[in-house]
């Protein structure tokens, strides 16, 4: 998703506040310091981690260019949280409805997980989702059990 210019205008001002010195870059040091004041206490070893995860160059700092992309993949993921498409389609492959309506049998969901070998621990979630115990999970108790 392109940023707008807004945004790029927001990510220059918190690009300036981590780059104490004005030297156009992010090092290590001044990404430590703006992270501790934010108060987070990462190690070195994070540090170098978020360094290189967006060090194109290699420079060993972040630059603007690099920075704005870190901003727009956060913003990606951001707006992938709020897509529903992947939850309705699975509520719709379980026996719901498109629309959010109708509902899905929880025997349903334990033979689904068993088939794909999920991990996850259907019985609490069911527990948890079902609350009334009426064996059946509307399209917002599920979108719940998904998130
Ligand atoms: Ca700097
Ligand atoms: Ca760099």
């Amino acid at each position: 998703m392109p940023l707008s210019q807004d945004d790029i205008n927001g990510c220059r001002e918190a690009f300036n506040k981590f780059d104490k010195d004005g030297s156009g870059t992010i090092d290590a040091s001044e990404l430590k310091a703006t992270l501790n004041a934010m108060g987070q206490s990462p190690t070195e070893e994070e540090i170098f981690q978020m360094i290189s995860q967006v060090d194109d160059d290699n420079s060993g700092e972040i630059e603007f260019a690099e920075f704005l992309k870190v901003i727009e993949n956060q913003k990606d993921s951001a707006a992938k949280a709020n897509d529903e498409t992947d939850t309705i389609e699975a509520f719709v492959a379980l026996g719901g409805n498109g629309d959010k309506t109708g509902e899905i049998s929880t025997d349903k969901l334990r033979a689904v997980t068993k088939d794909f070998g999920l991990t996850i621990d259907i019985e609490k979630l069911i527990r948890e989702t079902d609350t009334d115990g009426s064996g059946k999970v509307d399209y917002a108790e599920f979108k719940e059990m998904m998130a």
